[in-house]
C-alpha cells in the first residue's frame, strides 16, 4: 500500500476531459474523472481492511493500526467513463482525529465506517458527519458503511437506527464485510456514481455548459511509514 503523511491539496474534483469515439451519427463520449475519497471512522472498525479488499482483494485478520493515513489509488470504468479514485485511509485512533481536515479537505466523497458490533463506533460516525457538514457543507458525497456484517449475531447497532440516521443526513448506507468481500465494490461504485453526478452538476452551474472543467490529477505524496503496533 502506498502511504503518506500529507493529505494533498489539489482538488482532484472531477471532470478531466472528453473523447469522442465511434463513427456514424451516434458518437460515444468517454469522460475522464479523478476523485478524492476519504475513509473516516473509529479505530479497528475495518477502514484499512475495506480499502485493501477493494484495491488488492486481500484481507488481514490482524489489526495493524494505521498511523496518520495511507494512500491507495484505483482506476475503474463506470458506464464508459474512466475514473481514477485517490483513496485516503485515515487513522482511527483518537490522537489522530485532529489530522482529519488534512485528508477530508477537497475530497469529493467520504466513507464513514463503523463496526456493527460496536455502538461507540457508530456514535463516532455521527461526530465525523457533523464535522464534515460543518466544514464542507453539502460539497461532499457521503456513504456510511456498517462493516463486519459477517458478525451479525454480535450486532449492537440496530439496522433501523443506522439506516434512518443515514437517510436523515443524506448519506447512503451499506452493510459490508471486508472479511467476506461483501458489498464493497457496490459501496465504491455507488459513491463514484454520486461523485460523477455531483461533479457534472457543479460544472454545469459554474460554466453554463457541460464537460469543460479540466483538473489536475492528484499525485500521492512521497511514501512514509504508515503502520505500527497492533489492535488494542
Ligand atoms: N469479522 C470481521 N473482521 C474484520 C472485518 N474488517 C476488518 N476486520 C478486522 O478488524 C480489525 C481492524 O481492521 P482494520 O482494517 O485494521 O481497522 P481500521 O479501521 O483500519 O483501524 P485503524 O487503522 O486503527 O483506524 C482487524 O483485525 C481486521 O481483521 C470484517 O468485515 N469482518
Ligand atoms: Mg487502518
Amino acid at each position: 500500500m502506498d502511504s503518506a503523511g500529507g493529505g494533498g491539496d489539489e482538488r482532484s474534483g472531477a471532470f478531466e476531459g472528453d473523447d469522442a469515439s465511434g463513427g456514424g451519427q451516434q458518437q460515444q463520449q468517454t469522460r475522464s474523472f479523478s476523485f478524492k475519497v476519504v475513509l473516516l471512522g473509529e479505530g479497528c472498525v475495518g477502514k484499512t481492511s475495506l480499502v485493501l479488499r477493494y484495491v488488492e482483494d486481500k484481507f488481514n485478520e490482524r489489526h495493524i493500526s494505521t498511523v496518520q493515513a495511507s494512500f491507495l489509488q484505483k482506476k475503474i470504468n463506470v458506464s464508459g467513463n474512466r475514473v481514477t479514485q485517490a483513496i485516503w485511509d485515515t487513522a482511527g485512533q483518537e490522537k489522530f482525529h485532529a489530522l482529519g481536515p488534512i485528508y477530508y479537505r477537497h475530497s469529493n466523497g467520504a466513507i464513514l465506517v463503523y463496526d456493527i458490533t460496536d455502538k461507540d463506533s457508530f456514535e463516532k460516525v455521527k461526530i465525523w458527519v457533523k464535522e464534515l457538514k460543518k466544514m464542507l457543507g453539502n460539497e461532499i458525497c457521503l456513504c456510511i458503511a456498517g462493516n463486519k456484517s459477517d458478525l451479525e449475531r454480535e450486532r449492537t447497532v440496530s439496522t433501523e437506527e443506522a439506516e434512518s440516521y443515514a437517510a436523515m443526513v443524506g448519506a447512503t448506507h451499506f452493510y459490508t464485510s471486508a472479511k467476506l468481500n461483501h458489498n464493497i465494490e457496490e459501496l465504491f461504485l455507488h459513491l463514484t456514481e454520486q461523485m460523477i453526478t455531483s461533479s457534472l452538476g457543479t460544472e454545469r452551474k459554474q460554466t453554463g455548459r457541460r464537460n469543460v472543467v479540466v483538473v489536475e490529477q492528484e499525485q500521492p505524496p512521497s511514501p512514509r511509514p504508515t503502520s505500527k503496533g497492533c489492535c488494542g
